[in-house]
């Protein structure tokens, strides 16, 4: 028999509340007034992590920060296996504020609610099992150009070559975790063994607009997309903007330009890959000048690591064609990839039942996420399920992002009876 979540409608909403308050509390943390931006290593990041290890211990957790600047909160046994909840408090710049912030949240009050009274008013996981939540400090990349740096280190993925990579001001991540107060010869010590978890269950917002088109609260998530970030250069000649005729340029704009709208062209025509320019920069920049070099990005995803790499063939054959008719080179460095993950099947059941104690529609809706998430990584060493609420217009990335306090209810909900029917689970 399984056991039922012991809450009132009151206590659900209430927890909801609490949500949405410090999401907006949180969002107040930023390094750049008027607009949300939060990145690793920062002085927000600190801030963020002091307010979440004094969130994790009002429910009764004991806290710590991890070697890669992770926020940690367990209640357990020290010595048992844990269950991660989490998400990511880090953000983009010019973010909404329930990305990655909201399922942090939300998995401190499934732990409030599901916690077990223990002596001397301490409190206890009434599981075989600890429950850690865990607040993943760099999913975006927003600083460094790679992402799923904080929960690549807990998964031991962490590579060296990470240390050099610079931000905007030219700072590297080895400077950045001195001046954090890390030491990043302990960045090992971030490693989970996959003997030391349960799995990971992640509460995140859809990110599109699937749920709200079809008047759904809640999803199960099936699969995370696979991801490839490049950084890409094109070169030509800088040359008059006047003098100089049509004929003899070679404008490194005018290429990447075609470039981007060619992504577009060609990820539209496929299934579940989609690809995007969000950066593009002409060189030297100056209203009178051909443009001699233009820099843009390319974040490429797809359901299935052999599709994108075969998408991203096919982009490198059309850049090949387009900078060949423009007399331009073009070349790109990798500097982020990460394998799409499959949630595991009793995760995506366990999550499936905590919706349909919500509201018994049958079956739950099942999506998949192109957007990215920490269960990239953390994938590698346990198995990950996650659970998507409806986010109005799907409208993410942008100050304009939302969920609403019902609906978080409704995940607070589900996720908690998710961890009691996977407590339930024989093995
Ligand atoms: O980019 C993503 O999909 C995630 O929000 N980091
Ligand atoms: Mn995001
Ligand atoms: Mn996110």
């Amino acid at each position: 028999m399984i056991p039922r979540l012991d809450a009132t409608p009151d206590q659900i909403a209430s927890a909801a509340r609490r949500v949405m308050a410090r999401c907006d509390e949180l969002a107040r943390v930023t390094s750049t007034p008027g607009r949300i931006e939060r990145v690793y290593l920062s002085p927000e990041h600190a801030r963020v992590n002091r307010l979440a290890a004094e969130w994790m211990r009002e429910v009764g957790m004991t806290t710590r920060q991890d070697a890669a600047g992770n926020q940690v909160g367990r209640l357990g046994p020290p010595d048992a296996p844990a269950l991660l909840l989490g998400s990511h408090l880090d953000t983009v710049p010019d973010a909404g504020r329930y990305d990655g912030i909201a399922g942090v949240l939300m998995a401190l009050e499934v732990v409030r609610l599901l916690r077990a009274p223990g002596p001397d008013g301490t409190w206890l996981s009434p599981f075989p099992f600890a429950l850690e939540v865990v607040a993943f400090s760099d999913e975006e990349g927003t600083r460094f150009g790679k992402a799923l740096l904080g929960s690549s280190a807990v998964a031991g993925s962490w590579s060296d070559e990470w240390w050099s990579l610079t931000d905007a001001e030219g700072t590297t991540v080895r400077e950045a975790f001195l001046d954090f107060g890390l030491d990043p010869g302990r960045i090992d010590e971030a490693a989970r063994r996959p003997s030391d978890l349960v799995g990971y269950l992640e509460a995140h917002i859809e990110q599109g607009p699937e749920l709200d088109r079809r008047g759904e609260s809640l999803a199960v998530v099936s699969s995370i997309a696979s991801a490839r970030r490049f950084q890409l250069l094109v070169e030509g000649e800088a040359r008059h903007a006047g003098g100089t005729p049509y004929d003899m340029r070679r404008d490194a704009l005018l290429g990447a330009s075609e470039a981007a709208l060619a992504v577009e062209t060609i990820c539209r025509a496929e299934h579940h890959i989609i690809g995007t320019v969000g950066q593009l920069e002409a060189f030297p920049g100056a209203v009178n000048i051909v443009p001699g070099e233009a820099r843009f990005s390319l974040d490429l995803r797809g359901e299935f690591d052999g599709e994108r790499d075969r998408v991203w063939n096919a982009i490198a054959r059309e850049l090949d064609a387009i900078m060949g008719r423009r007399g331009l080179r073009w070349s790109a460095r990798e500097v982020h990839s990460a394998p799409a993950v499959f949630c595991a099947p009793l995760l995506q059941e366990v999550i499936g039942a905590g919706i349909a104690s919500t509201a018994p529609v049958a079956p739950p809706v099942t999506l998949f996420s192109p957007a990215g998430h920490d269960g990239m990584a953390i994938g590698a060493i346990t198995d990950v399920g996650m659970l998507f609420l409806r986010n109005p217009d799907g409208i993410s990335h942008h100050p304009d992002e939302a969920v609403s306090t019902d609906d978080v209810g409704l995940g607070i909900r589900a996720l908690a009876e998710a961890v009691l029917h996977l407590a339930a689970e024989p093995t």
